[in-house]
Protein backbone atom coordinates (compact mmCIF):
# COMPACT_ATOMS: atom_id res chain seq x y z
CA UNK A 1 0.00 0.00 0.00
CA UNK A 2 1.43 3.18 -1.18
CA UNK A 3 1.34 5.85 1.68
CA UNK A 4 3.00 9.27 1.67
CA UNK A 5 2.82 12.27 3.98
CA UNK A 6 3.21 15.72 2.46
CA UNK A 7 6.64 16.12 1.48
CA UNK A 8 5.93 19.60 0.24
CA UNK A 9 3.91 22.77 1.07
CA UNK A 10 3.18 22.99 4.30
CA UNK A 11 -0.15 24.21 5.26
CA UNK A 12 -0.12 28.00 6.84
CA UNK A 13 -1.10 28.05 10.69
CA UNK A 14 -4.13 30.67 9.56
CA UNK A 15 -5.48 28.23 6.97
CA UNK A 16 -8.97 27.33 9.17
CA UNK A 17 -11.57 27.10 6.80
CA UNK A 18 -11.33 23.28 5.07
CA UNK A 19 -13.62 22.43 2.22
CA UNK A 20 -14.32 18.51 1.75
CA UNK A 21 -14.57 17.73 -1.99
CA UNK A 22 -15.16 14.09 -2.89
CA UNK A 23 -14.40 12.46 -6.73
CA UNK A 24 -16.24 9.78 -7.29
CA UNK A 25 -17.30 7.41 -10.15
CA UNK A 26 -17.33 3.87 -11.46
CA UNK A 27 -14.40 1.22 -11.48
CA UNK A 28 -11.05 2.99 -13.15
CA UNK A 29 -12.62 6.40 -14.15
CA UNK A 30 -9.31 7.92 -13.36
CA UNK A 31 -10.12 9.19 -10.21
CA UNK A 32 -7.06 8.42 -8.04
CA UNK A 33 -5.47 10.34 -11.30
CA UNK A 34 -7.85 13.43 -10.77
CA UNK A 35 -6.58 13.26 -6.99
CA UNK A 36 -2.47 12.70 -8.44
CA UNK A 37 -3.02 15.47 -10.43
CA UNK A 38 -4.41 18.36 -8.85
CA UNK A 39 -2.46 18.03 -4.92
CA UNK A 40 -0.03 20.31 -3.86
CA UNK A 41 1.13 17.64 -1.36
CA UNK A 42 2.07 13.88 -2.49
CA UNK A 43 -1.40 12.66 -1.89
CA UNK A 44 -2.17 9.89 -0.19
CA UNK A 45 -2.64 6.54 -2.04
CA UNK A 46 -4.54 3.57 -0.44
CA UNK A 47 -3.37 1.42 -4.14
CA UNK A 48 -3.48 -2.36 -4.09
CA UNK A 49 -2.56 -4.87 -6.92
CA UNK A 50 -5.32 -6.52 -8.39
CA UNK A 51 -4.80 -10.39 -8.22
CA UNK A 52 -6.69 -13.12 -9.81
CA UNK A 53 -8.24 -13.85 -6.52
CA UNK A 54 -10.76 -10.76 -7.09
CA UNK A 55 -11.29 -11.78 -10.77
CA UNK A 56 -14.95 -13.45 -9.56
CA UNK A 57 -16.33 -10.00 -7.95
CA UNK A 58 -14.60 -7.45 -10.07
CA UNK A 59 -16.03 -5.94 -13.05
CA UNK A 60 -12.95 -5.48 -15.44
CA UNK A 61 -14.63 -4.87 -18.78
CA UNK A 62 -13.59 -1.77 -20.82
CA UNK A 63 -10.75 -1.57 -17.72
CA UNK A 64 -8.49 -5.11 -18.69
CA UNK A 65 -5.04 -3.34 -18.63
CA UNK A 66 -5.75 -1.91 -14.80
CA UNK A 67 -3.26 -4.03 -12.72
CA UNK A 68 -4.19 -1.63 -9.32
CA UNK A 69 -7.49 -0.63 -7.25
CA UNK A 70 -8.18 2.17 -4.33
CA UNK A 71 -8.94 -0.08 -1.67
CA UNK A 72 -9.93 3.08 0.64
CA UNK A 73 -9.46 5.98 -0.77
CA UNK A 74 -7.31 9.02 -2.45
CA UNK A 75 -6.39 11.97 -0.28
CA UNK A 76 -4.57 15.12 -1.40
CA UNK A 77 -4.59 18.89 -0.69
CA UNK A 78 -4.90 22.41 -2.33
CA UNK A 79 -4.70 25.48 -1.14
CA UNK A 80 -7.05 28.31 -2.31
CA UNK A 81 -6.00 31.56 -0.28
CA UNK A 82 -4.21 32.11 3.57
CA UNK A 83 -7.43 30.63 4.86
CA UNK A 84 -9.18 28.01 2.74
CA UNK A 85 -7.70 24.77 1.84
CA UNK A 86 -9.81 22.30 -0.41
CA UNK A 87 -9.10 18.61 0.85
CA UNK A 88 -9.92 15.93 -2.01
CA UNK A 89 -11.56 12.42 -1.20
CA UNK A 90 -10.75 10.11 -3.87
CA UNK A 91 -13.40 7.19 -3.85
CA UNK A 92 -12.89 3.69 -4.38
CA UNK A 93 -14.50 2.78 -7.98
CA UNK A 94 -14.78 -1.33 -6.97
CA UNK A 95 -18.39 -2.46 -6.03
CA UNK A 96 -17.22 -4.23 -3.29
CA UNK A 97 -15.93 -0.96 -1.55
CA UNK A 98 -18.67 1.27 -2.41
CA UNK A 99 -20.25 0.73 1.39
CA UNK A 100 -17.34 3.42 2.15
CA UNK A 101 -19.01 6.15 0.25
CA UNK A 102 -21.43 7.04 2.71
CA UNK A 103 -18.99 7.37 5.00
CA UNK A 104 -16.93 9.61 2.57
CA UNK A 105 -19.22 11.34 1.58
CA UNK A 106 -20.37 12.65 5.20
CA UNK A 107 -19.36 17.05 5.52
CA UNK A 108 -18.89 16.58 1.88
CA UNK A 109 -19.21 20.05 0.43
CA UNK A 110 -19.64 18.65 -3.45
CA UNK A 111 -18.44 16.30 -5.82
CA UNK A 112 -17.08 15.67 -8.71
CA UNK A 113 -18.30 12.76 -10.59
CA UNK A 114 -15.79 11.49 -13.24
CA UNK A 115 -16.86 9.58 -16.17
CA UNK A 116 -15.47 7.39 -18.66
CA UNK A 117 -18.30 7.68 -21.62
CA UNK A 118 -17.49 3.95 -22.80
CA UNK A 119 -19.12 2.91 -20.00
CA UNK A 120 -21.61 5.74 -19.15
CA UNK A 121 -23.85 3.47 -17.04
CA UNK A 122 -21.03 2.48 -14.53
CA UNK A 123 -21.57 6.01 -13.24
CA UNK A 124 -25.29 6.02 -12.42
CA UNK A 125 -24.43 4.23 -8.47
CA UNK A 126 -22.13 7.09 -8.00
CA UNK A 127 -24.75 10.03 -8.95
CA UNK A 128 -27.74 8.24 -7.18
CA UNK A 129 -25.84 8.26 -3.98
CA UNK A 130 -25.00 11.66 -4.16
CA UNK A 131 -28.55 12.60 -4.80
CA UNK A 132 -29.73 10.35 -2.24
CA UNK A 133 -27.41 12.27 -0.24
CA UNK A 134 -28.33 15.96 -1.23
CA UNK A 135 -24.86 16.53 -2.15
CA UNK A 136 -24.03 18.88 -5.11
CA UNK A 137 -22.05 17.50 -7.98
CA UNK A 138 -20.96 18.24 -11.43
CA UNK A 139 -19.99 15.61 -13.95
CA UNK A 140 -16.52 15.10 -15.84
CA UNK A 141 -16.21 13.64 -19.01
CA UNK A 142 -12.17 12.22 -18.97
CA UNK A 143 -10.56 11.84 -22.41
CA UNK A 144 -10.21 7.69 -22.61
CA UNK A 145 -11.14 8.63 -26.61
CA UNK A 146 -14.20 6.46 -26.16
CA UNK A 147 -17.29 7.35 -28.80
CA UNK A 148 -18.41 10.56 -29.10
CA UNK A 149 -21.48 11.39 -27.54
CA UNK A 150 -23.00 14.79 -27.16
CA UNK A 151 -23.56 16.72 -24.59
CA UNK A 152 -27.58 16.20 -24.56
CA UNK A 153 -27.04 12.39 -25.29
CA UNK A 154 -24.52 12.33 -22.11
CA UNK A 155 -27.41 14.05 -19.94
CA UNK A 156 -30.37 11.89 -21.12
CA UNK A 157 -27.84 8.69 -20.69
CA UNK A 158 -27.43 10.00 -16.97
CA UNK A 159 -30.35 11.59 -16.53
CA UNK A 160 -28.52 14.66 -15.41
CA UNK A 161 -30.73 18.20 -15.01
CA UNK A 162 -29.41 20.87 -17.14
CA UNK A 163 -28.40 23.24 -13.71
CA UNK A 164 -25.52 20.23 -13.36
CA UNK A 165 -22.35 21.46 -14.87
CA UNK A 166 -21.31 18.65 -17.45
CA UNK A 167 -17.52 19.34 -18.13
CA UNK A 168 -14.34 17.57 -20.42
CA UNK A 169 -11.65 16.89 -18.77
CA UNK A 170 -7.79 14.72 -19.24
CA UNK A 171 -7.50 14.03 -15.58
CA UNK A 172 -4.05 13.24 -15.91
CA UNK A 173 -2.96 17.07 -16.72
CA UNK A 174 -3.05 19.20 -13.67
CA UNK A 175 -4.36 22.19 -15.22
CA UNK A 176 -7.31 20.11 -17.02
CA UNK A 177 -7.95 18.71 -13.08
CA UNK A 178 -8.17 22.38 -11.47
CA UNK A 179 -9.91 23.51 -14.15
CA UNK A 180 -12.66 20.93 -13.42
CA UNK A 181 -12.58 21.65 -9.42
CA UNK A 182 -12.92 25.82 -10.41
CA UNK A 183 -16.34 24.53 -12.30
CA UNK A 184 -17.61 22.45 -9.15
CA UNK A 185 -16.10 25.85 -6.77
CA UNK A 186 -18.49 28.00 -8.71
CA UNK A 187 -21.15 25.64 -8.92
CA UNK A 188 -21.25 25.60 -5.12
CA UNK A 189 -21.00 28.98 -5.11
CA UNK A 190 -23.86 29.95 -7.19
CA UNK A 191 -25.99 27.36 -5.11
CA UNK A 192 -25.09 29.08 -1.66
CA UNK A 193 -26.05 32.48 -3.53
CA UNK A 194 -29.22 31.15 -4.78
CA UNK A 195 -29.69 29.87 -1.57
CA UNK A 196 -29.49 32.88 0.47
CA UNK A 197 -31.61 34.71 -2.00
CA UNK A 198 -34.36 32.41 -2.05
CA UNK A 199 -34.09 32.87 2.09
CA UNK A 200 -34.56 36.49 1.68
CA UNK A 201 -37.41 36.53 -0.38
CA UNK A 202 -39.74 34.23 1.67
CA UNK A 203 -38.66 35.76 4.78
CA UNK A 204 -39.51 38.97 2.92
CA UNK A 205 -42.99 37.27 1.98
CA UNK A 206 -43.46 36.02 5.52
CA UNK A 207 -43.00 40.04 7.17
CA UNK A 208 -45.17 41.12 4.47
CA UNK A 209 -49.04 42.17 5.63
CA UNK A 210 -51.39 39.35 4.22
CA UNK A 211 -54.49 41.93 3.58
CA UNK A 212 -53.82 44.90 1.21
CA UNK A 213 -54.34 48.11 2.52
CA UNK A 214 -57.46 49.81 2.04
CA UNK A 215 -57.95 52.35 -0.91
CA UNK A 216 -58.86 55.44 0.01
CA UNK A 217 -62.24 56.34 -1.98
CA UNK A 218 -61.58 58.96 -5.00
CA UNK A 219 -62.78 61.99 -4.19
CA UNK A 220 -66.02 63.23 -5.76
CA UNK A 221 -65.93 66.06 -8.21
N1 LIG B 1 -6.31 7.88 -21.65
C1 LIG B 1 -6.48 8.29 -20.39
N2 LIG B 1 -6.15 7.47 -19.38
C2 LIG B 1 -6.37 7.89 -18.13
C3 LIG B 1 -6.93 9.16 -17.83
N3 LIG B 1 -7.07 9.29 -16.50
C4 LIG B 1 -6.61 8.13 -15.97
N4 LIG B 1 -6.17 7.29 -16.95
C5 LIG B 1 -5.63 5.94 -16.79
O1 LIG B 1 -6.70 5.09 -16.40
C6 LIG B 1 -6.28 4.10 -15.48
C7 LIG B 1 -7.15 4.10 -14.24
O2 LIG B 1 -6.93 5.28 -13.53
P1 LIG B 1 -7.16 5.38 -11.94
O3 LIG B 1 -6.85 6.79 -11.60
O4 LIG B 1 -6.46 4.30 -11.23
O5 LIG B 1 -8.73 5.12 -11.86
P2 LIG B 1 -9.61 5.05 -10.55
O6 LIG B 1 -10.94 5.64 -10.91
O7 LIG B 1 -8.92 5.67 -9.39
O8 LIG B 1 -9.73 3.49 -10.33
P3 LIG B 1 -10.33 2.71 -9.04
O9 LIG B 1 -9.93 3.42 -7.83
O10 LIG B 1 -9.74 1.33 -9.13
O11 LIG B 1 -11.81 2.69 -9.25
C8 LIG B 1 -4.81 4.42 -15.17
O12 LIG B 1 -4.02 3.56 -15.96
C9 LIG B 1 -4.64 5.86 -15.64
O13 LIG B 1 -3.34 6.13 -16.09
C10 LIG B 1 -7.26 10.03 -18.94
O14 LIG B 1 -7.74 11.13 -18.81
N5 LIG B 1 -7.03 9.52 -20.19
MG1 LIG C 1 -8.53 4.89 -7.56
Amino acid sequence: MDSATSDRAALQATADNGLKIVVVGGFGVGKTTMVRSVSEIRPLNTEETMTRAGEAVDHLDGVQSKTSTTVAFDFGRITLDARSVLYLFGAPGQERFWFLWDRLFSGTLGAVVLVDTRRLADSWYAIDRLEHHGTPFIVACNDFGGPLHTEQQIREALALSDDVPLVECDARDRSSSKYVLITLVEHLYALSRRTVSSTVSSSAAATRPETAPEKTPEPTP
